[in-house]
């Protein structure tokens, strides 16, 4: 069996995942492309060699008989809209993160899976799906390290475009830590605050970078988080779980021990793409799966939900300087 797939918004990650699709994984084909930027849509035919046919109008693709599951990959504040045209029209929707831009949207999307009745969205969280995430995991699970009292993470990119704004390093970036962390702790949040150390020369003049994020679990656990996005040197993502008899490390990607020049090194990656490349994999392919299958088991709209109230306490601290309280409403049973 093959499911027919439609993507909306074929930029960076709208091509990977088309790739992906189309070239790596199990039972699945792009049948149909949407772009604001028509010829973003005819480059990957052309680069891809792919059949695929390009509508003018998103809304048209998520109705074409032919798609029996859309892709959105288009910007964050086009989500909402294409999620909630998907689940009007019953096919099943894999949605970049962010969900939507505001826990309101999110909610929106919640309200509209639950009425319709059936779980049909998936959220681009992948690090859930990533080999060294489930590892720290099972460590922690294994209770190797007794109980996590204390988690320091970071979240460095080498550069960013002059339209990344402060908060973005919230909406944009922290969201992956926000995800991950939840369901790496089985904990919620309940407090975030925002502290601006120097701001570092290579910033855009309107960008306050890097930002550390503290935030409070249900359980008491203290997390700080690095953002750190203009750091020159590389994609670094790091995790180190303080625990009650022990510490856990997220593991450094695969990189080979060179001893040269009077330097013992290792290469540090430079693009996201490549550091969660096989966990894209495996999420897309657990999406095709699930669709055929009929029963939706990943990252879901309420994980999107849960990160997006995270997130929208997180801006609201960055802009007060406060500690903001993050109050999260009981999880509906329609998600257990
Ligand atoms: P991009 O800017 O390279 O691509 C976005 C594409 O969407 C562009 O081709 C643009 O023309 C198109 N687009 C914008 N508005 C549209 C509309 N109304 N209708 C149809 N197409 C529209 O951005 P990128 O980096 O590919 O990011 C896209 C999404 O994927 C974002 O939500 C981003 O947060 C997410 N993302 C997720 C990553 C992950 O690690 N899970 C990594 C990178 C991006
Ligand atoms: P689990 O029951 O241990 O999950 C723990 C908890 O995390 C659950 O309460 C769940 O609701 C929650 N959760 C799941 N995804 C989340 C997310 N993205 N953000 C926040 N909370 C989340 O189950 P598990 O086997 O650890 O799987 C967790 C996720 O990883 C699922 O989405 C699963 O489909 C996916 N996954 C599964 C495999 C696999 O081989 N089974 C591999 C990779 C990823
Ligand atoms: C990008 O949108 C992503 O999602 C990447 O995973 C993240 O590391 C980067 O900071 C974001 O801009």
């Amino acid at each position: 069996m093959t499911l027919n797939i439609g993507v909306i918004g074929t930029g960076a990650i709208g091509r990977e995942h088309i790739r992906r699709c189309s070239q790596v994984l199990q039972h699945s084909r792009v049948v149909a492309l949407n772009d604001i930027n028509r010829s973003n849509c005819e480059q990957i035919i052309h680069d891809l060699g792919i059949q695929a046919e390009i509508y003018d109008n998103a809304h048209d693709l998520i109705n074409a008989p032919e798609v029996q599951a859309i892709l959105v990959t288009s910007w964050g504040p086009t989500h909402e809209e294409f999620v909630l045209a998907a689940i009007k029209a019953g096919k099943a929707v894999f949605c970049e993160k962010p969900l939507a831009v505001t826990a309101q949207g999110c909610m929106n999307i919640v309200e509209a899976e639950i009425a319709a009745g059936k779980k049909l969205v998936q959220v681009g969280f992948m690090r859930p799906y990533d080999a060294g995430y489930r590892a720290l995991k099972a460590v922690i699970n294994n209770g190797d390290i007794g109980e996590p009292l204390m988690l320091h993470c970071a979240h460095r990119n080498p550069e960013v475009g002059d339209s990344y704004t402060t908060d973005m390093a919230i909406t944009d970036t922290l969201i992956h830590e926000l995800d991950v962390l939840r369901w790496l702790l089985k904990d919620d949040y309940v407090s975030a605050q925002v502290i601006y150390p120097r701001s570092t020369s290579k910033a855009a003049s309107h960008l306050k970078d890097p930002q550390i994020v503290l935030l409070e679990t249900a359980k008491g656990v203290r997390i700080d988080v690095e953002i750190f996005v203009n750091c020159t040197y590389g994609y670094d993502i790091q995790c180190e779980v303080v625990g009650e008899s022990g510490i856990a490390r997220l593991p450094e990607p695969m990189s080979v021990q060179t001893r040269s020049a009077a330097k013992l090194s290792t290469r540090i990656l430079t693009d996201w793409k490549k550091r969660f490349i096989d966990a894209y994999d495996v999420e897309l392919q657990d999406f095709i799966n699930n669709v055929l299958s009929g029963e939706m088991t990943g990252p879901s709209a309420w994980d999107g939900f849960a990160a997006a109230v995270a997130a929208d306490a997180c801006v609201a601290a960055q802009k007060s300087g406060d500690i903001v309280p993050v109050t999260m409403p009981v999880k509906p049973a329609f998600y257990n």
